[in-house]
């Protein structure tokens, strides 16, 4: 342990109350300069955007370092109760341009650099994408994350730290090709590491009785192979409020003793070996969006985060408020992003239980006031289940607890329902079957005091059905917490000159107030507004087309439709259907139906989890189709197509802005929110939809006019599913039919006859659990409309007016409002004086 010099402090305060360091373009030069010759050492040779990008940072990180501390002391001073948000993933994207925004230095930044003859763009992507997750969960975590920072709420977030983030995709003969992300090979600024409090988190061996001191009986865990968790925190900062909160990120690292043992023994190899392992645990995120994989390795990491955050979070406790365990509950709350930390609720049991004594039922009523879970979907393919066997022998002693959580919680069930034997079956926590498993989302629930679900279509439907055995029991437990995004990073970061315009009219209230852009209504209609709205979404459209022409060698033009669907391939979110779309718009310029035709670009993007074939198949489809349509003379400027390679948080902020029209158009009822959707509408795109997720709610702010609805609903889909003939579909829809043929005829699989069979296979059976081709008739119509629409710029820029002026709901400071409103009961908190 290293000496405490905190007593030389009295002496000398100074020593880390220093002055605050000045905002002004000067100050910002001369750290810059001496970070960038000094720090990193760096001369002539070594003047590429990455050093200077660094340099940059570090005089940017030095700024919010002192305010992350201010930020510290006044939730330490106030003993503040906290929510931690507990998540496998935060996918951050780039940090630099946010940090600078909230710092209200972004243009003397850029002023400075230009003296230089430096971009600021160009330096800022120099930055690496913190990818650290898979899509839509991760990125709201990060959404979240930032709209407490700015509601100065004592939020933590704990996650891993894993070294390689989502996979980069490569598209090589239309196909994707995974490369490793080692996003930390150039070092990371923005992370601190803190080794002061590591943990140290325990697998495998076995549980045993031992009597304590005071004659009690106690359950101990050992043998255990442990591994240490290290934290390396990150700074989520708020918009120009001086508070700068954390996210920490958990990384595995071996221990000595442990790797000595063997070393010692001779066993050379299996101390390496035991090394290797235990650092195996934060190496990869798993890239598989909504569906779960049932990996070992995958249960190592939930428990490492879950043990690692709560016993970090148990070591403040004892520090602050010592034993006084109600105060646990009073000053925390765990917030649990899906069921992947939901072993959380077990080892919380486990730490008051075994570790600090409590008996059971205390621990279990502070347990049960701290954890609250969210559902972030209702398909059966992501709900997680781990076979016992694999909690046997990795975590013995949580599947004991597990247990006893499961058989008090049925003697709850019988007595409510006394005989109901087969209601006891649903619910029990434990899956009886030829391999026995551990249903998570049953056992967050039980542990929770609150259930949400992220769209009010989802959280009926979590209740109706899924979830429905609990809402009889427990209705005051479930709630909805409609999803949102944060107009920080989504419109005033992302899109300067939408920024720039708004502000210019309503003043800057938005960026923290985003109901405020109601205020654009009333020039909806304004000629001279519309003007400056176009010229802004024509701008970003060609900065969307530079990206588009280096990513993929294919030229948009800003005059015509931006049609554009990004977000992972997956069946149920129905690229499929856009591609359908896309064959048939060709089908009609092929046949020379083309009169009032309107010229449309469409991008699609987004990636396949690696192992999953049909999404992978898909994403051929679209690159194969768009080279036959890119290259057919017949063709012209009418359309385009291309599939933008390797989609993620740093190429939204330059897709959004340039947006016309968004593409939302899953199966009703299977997208859970969706959240790209709310990015595009708060840029001023119209939403193409179905009526599912959060649409719903983006239709109920803006009306059957300024949005393009089309297909079954989720009623609707339930009742076509027991009756479906696709092809009578196609049949009578002669359209549809010429896609069909298109498709079969190798048309876009020259030289690879049956290339996409399996893709005209599940389109055509009657058991099509998306209905694509149910929906093809009224989406085709829908997309008539929008064109039609798009011809007539007075009224489409009016829709896209409404369209920002009215996405004020969607913003995730609006969301955290209702999840602290009805869940966290925090109070803001602002940091002490700098
Ligand atoms: C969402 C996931 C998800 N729902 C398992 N579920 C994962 C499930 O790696 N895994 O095992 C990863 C992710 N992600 C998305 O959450 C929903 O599909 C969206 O509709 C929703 O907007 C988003 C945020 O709530």
């Amino acid at each position: 342990m290293q000496q405490d010099r905190s007593n030389i402090l009295t002496v000398h305060p100074e020593l880390t109350d220093l002055p605050p360091l000045a905002m002004e373009g000067p100050a910002l030069d001369e750290d810059f300069l001496r970070y960038f010759n000094r720090t990193l050492g760096r001369d002539r040779q070594h003047c590429t955007n990455h050093y200077l990008y660094e340099a940059l940072a570090y005089a940017v990180r030095d700024r919010l370092m002192e305010r992350w501390k201010a930020t510290r002391a006044a939730y330490e001073k106030r003993n503040a109760r906290r929510t931690c948000y507990l998540s496998l993933e935060f996918l951050m994207g780039r940090a630099l341009g946010n940090a600078m925004l909230n710092l209200d230095i972004t243009d003397a930044i850029r002023e400075l650099l230009h003296r230089y003859g430096i971009a600021l763009e160009e330096l800022a992507e120099a930055e690496h994408d913190a990818g650290l997750g898979n899509g839509g969960l991760g990125r709201l975590a990060a959404c979240f994350l930032d709209s407490c920072a700015t509601l100065q709420l004592p939020v933590l977030g704990y996650g891993l730290r894993y070294e390689y983030g989502m996979f980069r995709q490569e598209i090589v003969d239309g196909r994707q090709v995974e490369e490793p992300d080692h996003w930390l090979r150039d070092g990371h600024v923005w992370e601190l590491e803190r080794p002061e409090y590591t943990q140290r988190i325990h697998f495998g061996g076995r549980t045993e009785f031992y009597r304590d001191q005071d004659g009690q009986q106690r359950v101990r865990w050992v043998d255990t192979h442990d591994v240490l968790a290290v934290p390396y925190d990150v700074p989520v900062p708020g918009y120009r409020n001086d508070t700068v909160n954390s996210l920490r990120l958990w990384s595995a690292s071996s221990t000595d003793e442990f790797d000595l043992d063997d070393f010692n023994a001779g066993d050379y190899d299996r101390a390496v070996e035991s090394k290797y392992d235990a650092e195996h645990i934060t190496m990869v995120l798993y890239p598989n969006d909504a569906s779960e994989n049932g990996k070992e390795l995958r249960l190592r990491q939930q428990y490492f985060l879950a043990s690692a955050s709560l016993k970090d979070v148990l070591r403040r406790h004892l520090r602050l408020n010592g034993t006084d365990f109600e105060q646990l509950a009073e000053r925390n709350c765990f917030q649990l992003n899906d069921t992947h930390p939901s072993i959380a609720v077990a080892e919380l049991m486990r730490l008051l239980v075994d570790e600090q004594r409590l008996d059971w039922d205390r621990a279990w009523s502070i347990v049960t006031r701290s954890m609250a879970y969210t559902n972030h979907t209702l398909l059966p393919e992501a709900l997680e289940r781990w076979p016992v066997y694999l909690f046997e022998k990795l975590l013995p002693r949580l599947l004991e607890i597990i247990y006893e959580i499961n058989a008090r919680f049925l003697d709850e069930v019988g007595r409510r329902w006394p005989g109901d034997a087969v209601r006891l079956q649903r619910m029990s926590l434990i899956e009886e079957g030829d391999t026995p498993m551990v249903r998570m989302a049953w056992l967050a629930i039980v542990g929770s005091f609150s259930v949400n679900g992220v769209a009010g279509l989802h959280s009926r439907l979590l209740t109706e059905g899924l979830f429905r055995d609990f809402y009889e029991l427990w209705p005051e437990k479930f709630n909805n917490k409609t999803n949102g995004v944060t107009q920080r990073r989504w419109l005033a970061m992302c899109n300067p000159q939408l920024n720039r315009l708004i502000t210019e009219r309503i003043g800057d209230g938005w960026v923290t107030d985003l109901a405020q852009l109601r205020q654009l209504e009333a020039m909806a209609e304004d000629a001279d507004f519309q003007r400056r709205w176009r010229e802004v979404k024509q701008f970003n459209k060609q900065r969307l087309a530079t990206l588009v022409r280096d990513e993929t060698g294919v030229v948009f033009d800003p005059e015509a439709l931006f049609d554009i669907q990004v977000k992972r391939i997956h069946e149920y979110k129905r690229q499929l259907l856009n591609c359908l779309h896309v064959i048939h718009l060709y089908a009609r310029i092929k046949r020379g139906d083309t009169t009032d035709w309107t010229p449309r670009c469409v991008l699609i993007g987004g990636k396949a989890a690696p192992g999953y074939a049909m999404a992978k198949l898909i994403i051929r489809l679209i690159n194969n189709v768009a080279r036959v349509v890119n290259g057919d003379p017949d063709v012209g400027d009418r359309l385009r197509v291309v599939f933008l390679p390797n989609y993620r948080v740093s190429s939204m902020e330059l897709i959004c802005p340039g947006a016309d029209l968004s593409e939302q158009i899953s199966t009703a009822g299977k997208e859970a929110s969706g959240t790209g959707n709310m990015k595009f509408m708060m840029n001023g795109a119209i939403t193409i939809g179905t009526y599912d997720g959060a649409n719903i709610e983006i239709l109920d702010e803006v009306g059957d006019d300024n949005f393009f609805r089309f297909g079954l609903s989720a009623e609707e889909v339930a009742a076509t599913r027991a009756d479906y003939r696709p092809q009578a579909i196609i049949d009578s829809d002669p359209d549809l039919q010429q896609v069909m043929e298109l498709l079969q005829d190798e048309r876009f699989s020259p030289g690879e006859p049956g290339l996409f069979a399996p893709l005209i296979r599940a389109l055509t059976s009657p058991d099509d659990p998306w209905l694509t081709l149910a929906d093809f008739r009224s989406y085709a119509d829908a997309q008539a409309q929008a064109a039609a629409a798009y011809r007539d710029p007075a009224r489409w820029t009016r829709m896209s007016i409404i369209n920002s002026a009215r996405s004020g709901r969607f913003s995730t400071d609006r969301t955290m409002q209702e999840y602290n409103r009805d869940i966290w009961k925090l109070e803001a908190t602002p940091p002490e004086a700098l």
